[in-house]
């Protein structure tokens, strides 16, 4: 071997090293799939780095993947510390304010939640006392907007699947609900509005039924505040804010594919990530 040969490197330190990249090149493609915009900014505007392989094939495989692990009910959005909660901006007030877009207060005592398409037939009304007969769950997990900020929350509410098994959605079969035992007989979507009608989003029952999908009526340790969707929002980590609907007024279970406001926009339906 002469002098001016490179020295190999011996075979494992090689494989480590490679390790390191794909390992590398693994985190740039959950930084890109996790802020929707600025990501794709910050992925464009990246140089190919050592002859390390660009990431976007890798990216589109993890949001396929992510895609696909929606289904999976075992799946779970990742939960942070509780003192890495902070408060949220007040953020969209579609279907909270008047026809100038002021936001506009309601009166919390005459709010009722009119649940539809259950297999009793009959819509029901419900008050929050109702909602906090369910078993109360909290977790702190991240909030994702589409326009690129995401901040960390704590939240207490009910298991938008416990609500679901004690109300009965309609079935496929016609046979009586059984959420729990059998899913897959319950109809496909989920429609959740604002009293008023003015925002809407559709849910695939499936994350409607995931264990980390809540109706929320407290966060950071407090009553939700009416800008932040008092008395009961929606909160499902593994999709985008727009899915986090505030101020429901209606939920209705059906078999058709609900009206979806940002959907209706050009946004993905299901707008997960
Ligand atoms: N009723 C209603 N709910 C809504 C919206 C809205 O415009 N109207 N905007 C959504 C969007 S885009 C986001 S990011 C979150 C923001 O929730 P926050 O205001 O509590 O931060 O609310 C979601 N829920
Ligand atoms: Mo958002």
């Amino acid at each position: 071997m002469s002098e001016s040969t490179p020295p190999k490197k011996p075979p494992l330190a090689a494989e480590s090293e490679m390790h390191c990249m794909s390992r590398r090149s693994f985190l740039w493609a959950a930084v890109a799939t996790g802020s929707a915009l600025s990501g794709w900014r910050w992925l464009i505007t990246q140089k190919p780095d050592d002859g390390v392989p660009w990431p976007l094939r890798r990216t589109l495989q993890f949001n396929e993947k992510l895609a696909r692990n929606l289904y999976n009910p075992n799946a779970l959005a990742p939960l942070f510390p509780r003192d890495m909660a902070t408060e949220p901006r007040q953020n969209g007030f579609f279907g909270m304010s008047d026809a100038d877009g002021n936001f506009m207060t309601i009166d919390l005592a005459d709010w009722r939640l009119t649940v539809d398409g259950l297999a009793g037939g009959e819509p029901l009304s419900l008050t929050m006392a109702d909602i906090k007969m369910l078993p109360r769950h909290e977790m702190t997990t991240e909030l994702k907007c589409i326009e690129g900020w995401s901040v960390v929350v704590h939240w207490a509410g009910a298991r938008f699947s416990d609500f679901a098994a004690k109300y009965g959605p309609a079935t496929r079969s016609g046979a009586k609900p059984d959420v729990r035992a059998n899913p897959n007989d319950i109809v496909e979507y989920v429609g959740l509005a604002t009293p008023d009608e003015q925002y809407y989003v559709g849910l695939d029952i499936k994350a409607a039924l995931h264990p980390q999908t809540l109706l929320c009526y407290e966060m950071n340790g407090k009553p939700l505040t009416q800008e932040h969707g008092a008395p009961l929002r929606l909160v499902t980590p593994l999709k985008y804010g727009v899915k986090h609907i505030k101020r429901i007024g209606l939920i209705r279970f059906s078999e058709d594919r609900p009206a979806d406001y940002w959907a209706e926009q050009g946004y993905d339906w299901y707008t997960g990530h």
